[in-house]
């Protein structure tokens, strides 16, 4: 007995890792990429909170050096200096009222923690840096941390030029300089004691969880080891003995010897497949069609659903950068990329997180975007705009905030709804009409095909007239859209034509009339 008490306890520590850490019934997190502090901070409370959203992921807080060639390129703030919470998004002290007031409001924080590298080799030296921290790329001297020479890879990387150049040699994948980073030499004691203090500092004011940067460039162990030094999370907010939520960033599209699942035993992985086959699917191209989408999941060859952090485009590949190709469905192609998103919040499987992007001049040439380097809309100094809110809803300065589109809103609600319920009543025409049910919780049903819709299907839903919230949503008892009624069997009439705004018609308990 005592054994049996003793291994669940000890299952009970090393499990806290996988769960998202959200409220209960807040089943999607949302990435405000390049988002300022404190318009988190106020997003949290008008809007997040009010809409059912569970958290926040946000851009890297730590230090970072200064690109000005480009000019401040979204991507400088991969490139971290020291660990001081001071970049464009705010100062240590907006981060924490940020931290304060989303907790406050029952939305978590996630933070993108960047720990397998420092700047690139070529950063130079100089307090060109987003809080003037004093660092020498060159000789890899970081005394804000500190880190020195000692404490990164040079000597243990076998590849001729230090860079990573093969992908299927995962010595050099975990050992080498990624696209030039400096490599931080997690095997040391000292490193993964900075790292842990880093990541404390950021738990003890109260943050959810990580999103883990590069974890693929970073030994599965030496990433456990980092973890166990890890505290338990802020009691102010979370019940005591609660692990971080951790989400480790591996792109895995098969084909390599370095597999999501080495990284399962500190936590979910990102499902990189998922984006990239749901954008496939979606347009419709190698001969796919949405009825394959019928075990959509594992079945597909993806990760564990308990496993799985999803989405449908992230901040890398929505512009080229990272991995999925030109599959991957962005707010630039926003009719599919609203059915990909209304597709994803319905289905049970995995953990889901919404994007919400700035808008950029993009530019191709010879099929590549070569502003995809473009940083978030800012002013002259350099500094980020504020996201604007216009009248009816939508946001200004370029900010694109697809968490706000009502489609996507909507679905977020219609996730929370259903939560808990089984996959049901599945329904497809052999092509690209296709619909499938929560319990009798919620029903969704998409034509994606070249022609009109006129059918009657099981939705599993008990009798009553129900408000589309795609095409509009339940608004003091009234519903703004189309309307849909369900007989005393659950079935229902639904048509949907091949030009319709929104191809897609989803319905829940909660939008019953
Ligand atoms: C360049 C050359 C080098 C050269 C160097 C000389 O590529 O060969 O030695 O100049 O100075 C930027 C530039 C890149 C530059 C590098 C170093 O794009 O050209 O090197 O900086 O100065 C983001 C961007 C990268 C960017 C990086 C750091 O995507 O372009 O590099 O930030 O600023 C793989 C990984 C995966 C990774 C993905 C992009 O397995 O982990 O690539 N994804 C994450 C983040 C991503 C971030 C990083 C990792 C790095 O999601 O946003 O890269 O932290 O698939
Ligand atoms: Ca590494």
């Amino acid at each position: 007995m005592q054994v049996l008490l003793l291994l669940l306890a000890a299952a009970g520590l090393c499990w806290g890792q996988y769960d998202p850490n959200t409220l209960p019934k807040r089943n999607a997190i949302v990435h405000l990429f390049e988002w300022r502090w404190q318009d988190i901070a106020l997003e949290c409370e008008r809007y997040l909170a009010p809409n059912g959203f569970g958290g926040v992921q946000v851009s890297p807080p730590s230090e970072n050096i200064v690109v000005t060639n480009p000019n401040r390129p979204w991507w400088e703030r991969y490139q971290p200096v020291s660990y001081k919470l001071c970049t464009r998004s705010g100062n240590e002290e907006e981060f924490r009222d940020m931290v304060t007031r989303c907790n406050n409001v029952g939305v978590h924080i996630y933070v993108d923690a960047v720990v397998n590298h420092m700047c690139g080799a070529a950063g130079g030296s100089g307090t060109h840096s987003t809080c003037g921290s004093y660092f020498n790329a060159g000789n890899r001297d970081f005394p804000a941390v500190p880190y020195s020479g000692w404490d990164f890879n040079d000597g243990k990387c076998h590849s001729g030029s230090g860079e990573i150049e093969n992908y299927g040699d995962i010595y050099q994948v975990r050992d080498c300089r990624l696209v030039s980073l400096l490599d931080l030499a997690l095997e040391k004691d000292y490193v993964r004691s900075k790292v842990a203090e880093y990541l404390n500092h950021l738990i003890d004011i109260g943050v959810a969880g990580f999103r883990l940067d590069a974890a693929k460039h970073m030994w599965p162990g030496d990433i456990r080891a980092f973890l166990d030094k890890l505290n338990n999370l802020n009691i102010q907010w979370f019940p005591e003995g609660t692990k971080p939520f951790i989400y480790q960033e591996v792109i895995d599209l098969g084909g390599e010897p370095i597999k999501g699942s080495d990284y399962f035993g500190n936590g979910r992985v990102t499902e990189f497949k998922y984006g990239a086959k749901l954008g496939t699917v979606i347009r419709k191209w190698n001969g796919e069609k949405m009825a394959y989408l019928k075990n959509w999941g594992e079945g597909w060859g993806f990760v564990p659903s308990d496993r799985a952090l999803v989405f449908v485009d992230n901040h890398d590949n929505q512009r080229g950068h990272g991995a999925g190709g030109s599959s991957i469905l962005t707010f630039w192609d926003a009719r599919l990329y609203k059915m990909a998103s209304g597709f994803m919040l319905a289905h049970p499987y995995g953990f889901t997180r919404v994007m919400s992007s700035f808008r950029w001049p993009r530019y191709f040439e010879n099929g590549r975007d070569i502003n995809d380097w473009v940083g978030p809309p800012s002013n002259e100094d350099g500094s980020i705009k504020p996201v604007t809110i216009n009248e009816d809803t939508t946001c200004g300065n370029d900010w694109v905030c697809e968490h706000r589109w009502r489609q996507i809103k909507n679905m977020v609600i219609f996730r929370n709804v259903v939560d808990g319920e089984p996959f049901s009543n599945w329904w497809d025409n052999g092509s690209n009409q296709v619909a499938f049910g929560r319990g009798n919780k919620g029903f969704i049903i998409f034509n994606n095909d070249d022609w009109n819709m006129n059918v009657y299907v099981q939705t599993g839903l008990p009798a009553g007239t129900y408000c589309d919230v795609i095409s509009g949503q339940k608004e003091d008892g009234k519903c703004t859209g189309k309307q849909v009624f369900v007989s005393g069997d659950g079935m229902a009439n639904f048509q949907i034509n091949t030009d319709a705004e929104d191809p897609f018609i989803a319905i829940h308990v909660e939008a019953k009339l």
